[in-house]
């Protein structure tokens, strides 16, 4: 099926956030650059002079080092990932029909897209300049300046020594076969395959070795998973890493007119962390009964994996619901309101559409 031009929704302007309608990811491994999301904490967009752009590596490391673009570039082997990406928030407005999150982005269901990634591995950087012996984490700071702890502070988040030295994480500066657009990071970002977006840091400028996680807001604070009677503070709640299993309907559209009989339904489906995805169930009786529906082969295995089920829709309104099943027999949950958190993080419950046949 042809796609036509893609029209994001923007939540806000600055920060940039904005997502495509479910319909513009369906049926396709890659997410074309016109439909891939933004999701932006800073004002401004930096937009670093590449001929200049270098990466500072120091913390816990033998030789600190900087390096140039070029750099990288001949002193590391190239690599290539076909990755998802996934914001926390994604489907937050499901969690925000439980109970309000004042002040968080209303992301539905778009806040997610598959790419395929090159650069080099980080854990090459970090072998080149060594690492010393009590590193526990690896501190990723970008080059935009964010406002939302009440002081200016550049974007910095980390990840686990472990994480950082495994080989799908990638300093990538080329997305889908382009060169690595400004706005998803350019010239460098860091792909974290399996976590949550917000560790995937864009206009990267420094790696930083440590012996603790890092203190940035977006780590210390956001992106955080409270109990629901908390309120977010400093270091309370537990850090997002891998992502949970999630799946959704993205074609027909949530509300589509569609002929009776037999309608092919399409969707995906994604396992966080090293796990992969098993099973895809469908029901159109609100869960009373499933039925398994096929599973394309995956692009890689840190992608998302599409399905299709072709259900025999009778005349009126059905709602189709899916879940996913991972490789640890994670299932997700049936209700928004089982996984509700003050922050609005990881609605993962069941995915539903309305279709009308008519
Ligand atoms: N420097 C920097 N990196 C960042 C962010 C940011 O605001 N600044 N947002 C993070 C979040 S929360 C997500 S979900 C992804 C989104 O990447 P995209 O805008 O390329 O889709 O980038 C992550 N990396
Ligand atoms: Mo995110």
């Amino acid at each position: 099926m042809p796609h036509p031009p893609v029209e994001l929704t923007v939540h806000s302007a600055q920060p940039y956030n904005a997502e495509p309608p479910r319909t513009a990811l369906a049926d396709r491994d890659l997410t074309p650059l016109e439909a891939f999301y933004h999701r932006n904490h800073a004002p401004e967009t930096p937009s670093p002079d590449p001929a200049r752009w270098t990466l500072r590596v120091d913390g816990m490391v033998e030789r600190p080092a900087t390096f140039s673009l070029g750099a990288l570039r001949e002193r590391f082997r190239g690599h290539t990932e076909v990755v998802t990406l996934q914001c926390a928030g994604n489907r937050r407005a499901g969690l925000a029909e439980v109970a309000d999150l004042p002040g968080e982005t209303p992301w539905g269901p778009g806040a997610v897209g598959t790419a395929r990634w090159s650069g080099v591995r980080l854990a090459d950087v970090l072998r080149e300049v060594g690492v010393e012996a009590g590193a526990t984490d690896v501190e990723l700071t970008g080059a935009d300046v964010t406002e939302e702890p009440g002081a200016p502070e550049p974007y910095a988040v980390s990840v686990p020594l472990e994480k950082a030295l495994a080989p799908e994480v990638l300093l990538a500066w080329s997305m889908n076969g382009e060169p690595l657009p400004v706005a998803h990071g350019a010239p460098i970002r860091v792909v974290v395959p399996g976590w949550i977006g917000a560790r995937s840091v864009k206009w990267l400028e420094r790696v930083t070795v440590a012996d603790r996680p890092s203190d940035g807001h977006y780590q210390a604070v956001a992106y955080r998973l409270l109990p629901a009677d908390a309120s977010p503070a400093r270091g309370r709640g537990v850090p997002l890493g891998p992502i949970a299993v999630n799946a959704d309907v993205l074609a027909p559209a949530d509300g589509a007119e569609v002929p009776p009989g037999p309608t092919r339904v399409t969707g995906y489906a994604l396992a966080g962390g090293d796990r992969t995805v098993v099973r895809v169930d469908v029901s159109t009786d609100d869960g009373r009964t499933w039925r398994e529906a096929d599973l394309d082969p995956q692009a890689s295995r840190w992608s998302w994996r599409l399905w299709h089920a072709e259900l025999d829709l009778p005349p009126g309104t059905t709602r189709v619901v899916a879940r996913a099943w991972d490789s640890a027999a994670g299932v997700q949950p049936a209700d928004p309101a089982e996984v509700w958190n003050p922050k609005g993080y990881v609605n993962n419950s069941w995915a539903r559409v309305t279709l009308h046949a008519i």
